[in-house]
């Protein structure tokens, strides 16, 4: 059923969103977000309302080259990590002293690498030039499979996908959007989080889904998509590190190897050295999050802490349903 747009968007958004996605929210089913008031559901997705806005615009305008790298990540799986290994991969040779003058020594990775639909895209007057960037491009983007643009599918870029179980997936939502909640407003309970999250209703949701679309593609076409896991990256970072590399075609050579660049890689954009550093203490995004809610402990498994036995058994019990079938398990 049609409502009017009043309603359907949060009245500071109104000069933000275009006519054409007025339009289109006024149609779609929508729900209390997490952290926005208003989510709305497209293409089988929830999304808050600047980010369809943004979505809606990369489809429209984004062309990607064969030489681009899109990283895909479902929220809080690694996604800052993610960056920050993906830039320093791509800079090597510009930034040989990475413990010198590194941009990821004075830069937020979330800085360095930009969304497409939460940052170059979310601007309804104003599109990004994009062609004087180097090359290759690298981009993100919390997108599912079904909502990337088309060229991305299209083209011979590159795209790594990353997700994490979704027990640690929740626990870290619930605590990033409760933390970015505004002082004085009302925090979202663990129990409330947890049944949206099980239906479905999260940052880009359903979770399994969004997996799912992607985990499908990447056995269709593995030379497109590297389908990576937050845990592997714990447990074997270098050999996952080499492989990214590999894959988005910037392997190691053997003098690197030598020379201990993939350590310093790893330790460049390790956890302990991200969330030491003064910008990552002290500073925040040009969209106002402050940098330190991006690094909260890095653990596999910390959900345990938070998730009662019941709630470890429902989503361990969705994940098999939904994913188990596919040949795919955290
Ligand atoms: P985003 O989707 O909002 O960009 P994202 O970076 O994907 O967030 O997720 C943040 C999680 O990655 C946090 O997990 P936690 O809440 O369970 O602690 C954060 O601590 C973790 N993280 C950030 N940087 C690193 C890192 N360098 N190594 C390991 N984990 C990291």
């Amino acid at each position: 059923m049609s409502q009017s747009n009043d309603n359907v968007i949060p009245k500071y958004l109104q000069n933000e969103v275009s006519q054409e996605c007025k339009d289109l929210m006024a149609t779609l089913p929508m729900e209390k977000g997490w952290l926005a008031s208003h989510f709305h559901q497209y293409q089988g997705f929830w999304f808050y309302t600047r980010q369809l806005q943004g979505l809606l615009s990369c489809q429209k305008h984004f062309n990607a080259l064969n030489s681009d790298v899109i990283m895909v990540t479902t929220p809080k799986s690694g996604t800052t990590w993610l960056k920050a290994w993906t830039f320093a991969l791509l800079n090597r040779k510009k930034y040989p002293k990475m413990f010198q003058n590194h941009p990821l020594l004075t830069q937020n990775p979330h800085f360095l690498v930009p969304f497409l639909e939460i940052n170059l895209y979310a601007d309804k007057d104003l599109l990004p030039d994009l062609n004087s960037l180097p090359s290759p491009r690298l981009f993100a983007t919390h997108l599912p499979y079904v909502s990337l643009p088309k060229s991305v599918i299209d083209s011979d870029c590159k795209i790594v996908y990353l997700c994490r179980n979704p027990k640690d997936t929740l626990v870290s939502l619930w605590l990033f959007t409760n933390k970015l909640k505004l002082e004085g407003s009302s925090t979202n309970s663990l129990e409330d989080s947890f049944k949206k999250f099980c239906n479905g209703v999260s940052l880009c949701g359903p979770f399994w889904e969004h997996v799912l679309g992607y985990w499908k593609k990447s056995l269709e076409r593995p030379e497109k998509i590297m389908f990576m896991r937050y845990e592997e990256m714990k447990k074997n970072p270098s050999i996952v590190l080499k492989e990214l590399a590999r894959f988005i075609g910037c392997p190691f050579s053997k003098e690197e190897e030598d020379e201990g660049v993939v350590d310093d890689i790893l330790k460049l954009c390790s956890f302990k050295n991200l969330s030491n550093l003064e910008v990552n203490k002290k500073e925040k995004l040009p969209s106002g999050e402050e940098n330190m809610a991006y690094f909260r402990c890095g653990e596999i498994g910390d959900s345990k802490h938070y998730l009662t036995a019941e709630m470890i058994e429902q989503l361990d019990t969705i994940t098999e349903e939904k994913l188990g079938q596919y040949g795919f398990r955290f």
